[in-house]
Formats: structure tokens, sequence, C-alpha cells
């Protein structure tokens, strides 16, 4: 087992420092930067009526999906070779690139509470664009707290604690300041308990964020249900925002998410151009097999059931119920 096994078991992350070049990563930071500025135009112009939040999560908190189209995705920084051997060896079965996004703290954000992002199993691959430390928001984390126990063994088992469990395990101890150097990234087990720290600084804080899940199968709903549940998001979004109120646009942004999930991709309506998948390791088509690719070969390689579509879209009417007795309820 690698040395970067081994810590992820124990520990529930793993910093590992300098892998990628400075140029490198100065190059992703001049495209993002552009991708950033526009979509917080864009936010603003649609939603800055009523929105009290400034941005799309928390105070002062963006999530931004990475297109398809560019540097950071035909540089396959996801599936480096030290990276892909630590995922290969943690995951022991099948794994999917699901979410090909950024965090970013924005200055003004605050303490989030402590967290997992999930009960399930699953790694967060963090690649900062700026150093990051305790002035402009590193993330905090709770190191072991991704194992049931101090004592119990590294599984891939969920866990089922409550978010009172969650700030109750993290009460009884000390955070860690992740801070991380230019060129460095962290992969980090999503049921570790960790938080955002506030940016105190003038600077937005990014850090471009792939996360991998486990899969079961080379399965999956087909492309057309799969849109009809991002239109819905959209809706919702389109309602959420507006309003100002943070039940409804949690509602929004954990149904987007749920619908990436059960596509085991983020990347149906951002398909991936031919000129991007032609240069692609294999490693990293691996990684991205659920996606939508321009090059139709691509996509053969996951059987798209009638069985699982229809799931999905009683899924999605049922979410559009229950958007729609929170928007009508009283609070
Ligand atoms: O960006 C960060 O430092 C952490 C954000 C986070 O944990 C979250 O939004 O779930
Ligand atoms: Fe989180």
């Amino acid at each position: 087992m690698s040395n970067a096994t081994t810590f992820f078991k124990k520990f529930g992350y793993f910093h590992g420092c300098a892998r990628f070049p400075m140029e490198q990563i100065n190059e992703f930071k001049q495209e993002f930067d552009v991708l950033f500025e526009n979509k917080r135009r864009r936010f603003y112009a649609k939603f800055k009526e009523g929105n009290l939040l400034e941005a799309n999560h928390d105070k002062n908190r963006w999530n931004m999906l990475l297109p398809s189209d560019s540097l950071m995705m035909k540089s396959a920084f996801f599936a480096d070779n030290e990276i892909f051997d630590t995922l290969k060896s943690l995951f022991t079965k099948d794994f999917a690139l699901v979410f090909f996004s950024s965090d970013i703290s924005s200055p003004g954000s605050t303490f989030q509470s402590c967290h997992q992002d999930t009960n399930d199993f699953a790694i967060a691959l963090n690649l900062p664009l700026v150093k990051a430390d305790e002035v402009n928001g590193a993330t905090h984390i709770f190191p072991e707290t991704h194992r049931i126990s101090a004592e119990a063994p590294f599984t891939t088992e969920s866990n089922k604690f409550s978010d009172d469990q969650v700030i109750e395990r993290a009460n009884l101890l000390t955070p860690v300041s992740l801070d991380v150097e230019l060129g460095d990234y962290t992969l980090r087990d999503l049921r570790l308990i960790h938080r955002g720290t506030p940016n105190n600084s003038r600077e937005h804080r990014p850090y471009l964020s792939a996360i991998f899940l486990p899969t079961h199968s080379n399965q999956a709903p087909d492309f057309k249900t799969i849109k009809y549940g991002l239109d819905t998001f959209n809706e919702f979004k389109k309602q959420a925002f507006p309003s100002g109120r943070t039940d409804l646009i949690d509602y929004a942004n954990t149904f987007g998410r749920l619908i990436m999930l059960n596509s085991s991709s983020d990347r149906i309506q951002r398909p991936i151009p031919q000129a991007i998948s032609d240069h692609l390791p294999e490693d990293a088509l691996y990684c991205l097999r659920f996606a939508h690719f321009e090059d139709e070969k691509l996509n053969q390689r996951i059987d798209r059931t009638a069985s699982l579509s229809e799931k999905l879209r009683e899924d999605i009417e049922c979410a559009k119920r229950e958007f729609n007795k929170l928007k009508n309820s009283n609070i």
C-alpha cells in the first residue's frame, strides 16, 4: 500500500505536496477567473432581487461546475498517475468522476457548521488555485472522523450520523487547518467532518473540486430523463433564489445534486467535445464513462435502461410536488 493510501485510511484525507507545476496552476487560474467572473455576473443579473446570500450557497460561498471545453478538462489533472493509483486502491471496485466542479470561499464568508458532505464513502480531490491558510479560509478538518470511532478500522460502509451527532463529535475534537500551497492537492473522504472557514482576505479562494463516487454497475437512466431532471432543477432555482428563502434554495441545490448523483455524472448537458476526448488518457476516460460525449462510441459504454429512467422520472415528479408544498408553506 502506498503512503498516501495508508495515511488516507487512518486520517480520512491526504495532502499531496508540489505535485503540479506552477505554470499549469497559473493557466488554470487564468481560465477559472474568467469563468467565475461570468458566472457571478449572470447570477447577479438573474437573482439579485431578494437574494440574501449574495452567492449560490451559504454566506458568500460558491459552487461552480467547470466546463467540458476547458484546459482544466483537457489536462485530465483529476486522473494524474499518483492520484489515480491512490483512488484505485481506496475504492477497490469501480468508481467514477461525478462532479467536475469548484468550491469558492469569497471575502466575507463565515464559518460553516461542522458537517460531513455525505454519510457515504466518496472522495473529493481539491486543487487549490491560490495558496490557502487561516487568513483566506483554508478548510478545517477533523482527522479520523471518517471512521465511526478512533478505534474502528477503515471501511467503505456508510455511517448513520445525524447532523447533531456530527456536531457533538466535532465538539470533542480540535480541527486542523488544511493549509495548501500552489501545486498541492488534497484528497478528502466525504464522510470526514470538516467546515469552511471565514475568508478575511480581499481575494476569492477557489479550489477545483473533483468528486469521485463508487459505482455498482455500468447502468444509468437515459439522457432525456436526466435532462428533464436538470430542467426541473433550473425551474426550482428560478423560484428559490429570488424568494430569498434558504429552505427553498437548499432544496433546489440538493435536488440538482441528486439528479447528477443518479446520473453518476454532471456532464449530461455539458457534452465533452471530441477535440477534448481525443486527448484524454485512458484513466480519465474511465473516470468519465458516465458523461455525455460528442463522440458517440464513448457513450456506448453505459447501458441506459428503461427501469432506471422510469424510477428517476417518478423521483422528479415527487420532488416537484414536495417543492411546491414547501413553497406554499408558511414560514
Ligand atoms: O470550501 C471549503 O473550504 C469547504 C466548503 C464545504 O465544505 C462545503 O461547502 O461543503
Ligand atoms: Fe463540505
